[in-house]
């Protein structure tokens, strides 16, 4: 059966600063994700505090919000079977150290906070997070 869905991944600005849209692309193409829509941006701190909200109680929320503004990103709606649990295995744990090897954090990240790509987490945030950087 199939279950089609989309997910909002970013390229963060560690990697897209490191030169490795091209190859992180390429990862999601071999893993038969479709890159649907795309584009490169940089946003401002208010649009990244709004983006990260539901961590706004977090120790790590100012930096986190920082740090996302801080330069260019490429977002981009990804669509697969399972779109949202895959595109969250592809690329590993939260933390590069723990991540599993083969997984894009570990192979580019390279701290908690430089982990190179978010991934939706559900769904329903898959779609939130779609409207936020897309609907005009
Ligand atoms: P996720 O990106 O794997 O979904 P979340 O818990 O949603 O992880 O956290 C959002 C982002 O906040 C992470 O990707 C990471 O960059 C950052 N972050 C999470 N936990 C920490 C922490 O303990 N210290 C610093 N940054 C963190
Ligand atoms: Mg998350």
């Amino acid at each position: 059966m199939s279950n089609l869905e989309q997910t909002l991944s970013i390229i963060k600005p560690d990697a897209v600063e490191r030169n490795l849209s091209n190859e992180i692309k390429k990862e999601f193409i071999k893993n038969d994700f479709q890159i649907l829509k795309e584009k490169k941006i940089q946003i401002s701190k208010i649009e990244a505090e709004e983006f990260y909200k539901i961590h706004q109680t977090k120790p790590f929320y100012n930096d986190l919000c920082d740090y996302l503004s801080s330069g260019p990103i490429i977002v981009m709606v990804l669509e697969k079977n399972s779109a949202v649990s895959e595109n969250r295995k592809l690329m590993g744990a939260t933390d590069p150290n723990k991540a599993e090897p083969g997984t894009l954090r570990k192979k580019y990240g390279i701290s908690i906070d430089k982990n190179s790509v978010h991934g939706s987490d559900s769904v329903e945030n898959a779609k939130i997070e779609i409207d936020f950087f897309f609907k005009n």
